[in-house]
């Protein structure tokens, strides 16, 4: 049986005169751009949980979206079925990675160890089903926030009880992961947070959570999982605050709990919108920390306030994504997930291809912008002449902490006031538009 029977698959590449709206314009997968096939480059990872599971419901109305595979009535069969209409997805998408929660693929159970029996049952066949399509698992992850159990979060939960059905997940999920030859698992701190201080011990909350955090790092030593951990910045929603805010909130959770060297961070594009941040901050932060693991594709909405995890089309974010990600050398472990949802109005599967193909289209474009600003070198050229002076012996003293304040006013004694110079912000807007 097919769940796409419209789509012949896999998507041709047809160049950017193509009006065939089931057809790459940018993306050529076997395309060379600066030394690296254009998938080396960007990885494209399809999410479960939104793409396969979301229903369309937001805060105001039911599900709309239609998806054959959830017809069956036993929850197992769904399972099933979701996954044969997955991998005909990835196939016919022609990408080489996907990404899951445990909950995402297989349902809870009415306790405990029903839940692991329908994990590792789907796990079976997501096995025979990765090596029948050379499709691998960029990550995998827990979801620890749905259930009512972790209304007051999962690893800072004021209940110990609670604690340890959250880390019995992650050890499943991890061995999930292991199995499947995952190359990262991610943590996002769902519920990882507070709705108010009033109750709130914050203090032990993040002790606890880089507690789970360690145990983790210590059961994939015992199980031999050399995969990349990440960790998630998201400021709020569904809490009032995250402990993994945002890219520096995580990098100083991290070091101040002896964690920096086992975790990388995961960057979402709405999570830094939320954050009151862009994109290119977050990615910056992550990069000069030598953090910047992988990315969840999608895009905010500008005048809805909550995280509207849409498909990624502007140009202008995917180049300066595509920046950042050239400048570290390109994505090793991570990959860039489609953690995007169609709108409730794009009810149809075939809605599905239509939103990857274009934020796949989009990426090419960034990759390839990116890589023309890159070559034409200008950019570069202004910002490191923009610094130059700091390059002389004063500026390199001063850097390397050999420079008094006294020896600072001496300084100024010496050269008198400083000649301004423009940042011509606007310059270089035009310079980046000439590429776009
Ligand atoms: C939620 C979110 C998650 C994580 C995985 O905002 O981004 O889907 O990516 O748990
Ligand atoms: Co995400």
């Amino acid at each position: 049986m097919s769940y796409f029977p419209e789509v012949q698959g896999p998507i041709p590449f047809e160049g950017s005169s193509s009006k065939n709206p089931l057809a790459f314009k940018h993306y050529n997968a076997k395309e060379k751009v600066a030394g690296k096939s254009m998938e080396d480059h960007l990885r494209f990872t399809v999410c479960y949980w939104h793409t396969f599971k979301a229903n369309g419901q937001d805060p105001f109305g039911a599900g709309t979206l239609i998806r054959p595979w959830e017809t069956a009535s036993d929850p197992m069969q769904r399972a099933k079925d979701t996954l044969d209409a997955a991998f005909e997805f990835f196939e016919k998408l022609g990408v080489r990675f996907w990404a899951f929660h445990d909950r995402d693929i297989a349902p809870e159970g009415e306790n405990y160890d029903q839940s692991v029996k329908n994990l590792t049952a789907i796990v079976d066949l997501a096995e025979a089903k990765q090596k029948a399509t050379g499709v691998q698992l960029l990550w995998g992850t827990a979801n620890l926030f749905s259930h009512p159990r972790y209304q007051a979060g999962a690893a800072t939960n004021p209940d110990p009880d609670v604690f340890a059905h959250a880390a019995a997940q992650v050890k499943d999920a991890l061995e999930a992961t292991h199995r499947l030859g995952g190359l990262g698992y991610t943590f996002w701190g769902g519920r990882e947070g507070y709705d108010t201080l009033w109750n709130t011990n914050m203090k032990q909350e993040r002790e606890q959570l880089a507690m789970m955090l360690h145990m983790a790092v210590l059961h994939a030593r015992k199980i031999g999982f050399q995969g990349q951990f990440y960790i998630e910045p998201k400021p709020k929603e569904p809490t009032t605050h995250q402990y993994d805010s945002d890219a520096a909130a995580c990098l100083n959770f991290l070091r101040e709990f002896n964690l920096l060297d086992k975790f990388k961070l995961n960057l979402e594009t709405n999570h830094a919108t939320l954050a009151g941040h862009t994109m290119l901050h977050e990615l910056r932060v992550a990069r000069h920390a030598d953090a910047l693991g992988s990315i969840d594709a999608n895009t905010g909405d500008e005048l809805i306030g909550w995280d509207t995890d849409q498909f990624p089309t502007n140009i202008y974010l995917t180049t300066a994504i595509m920046m950042e990600v050239l400048e570290m050398g390109g994505l090793t472990t991570g990959g860039l997930n489609f953690d995007a949802k169609v709108r409730r109005q794009s009810h149809e599967p075939i809605d599905l291809f239509y939103a990857h193909i274009g934020g796949m289209d989009a990426f090419a474009r960034g990759l390839k912008t990116a890589v023309k600003i890159r070559e034409d070198g200008r950019l570069a050229q202004f910002v490191a002449e923009r610094y130059e002076g700091w390059t002389h012996p004063f500026g390199q003293k001063v850097l390397t902490g050999h420079r008094t304040l006294e020896e600072c006013e001496d300084h100024v004694r010496r050269h008198g006031e400083p000649t301004r110079k423009s940042g011509r912000q606007e310059f270089l807007e035009n310079l980046i538009n000439e590429f776009i």
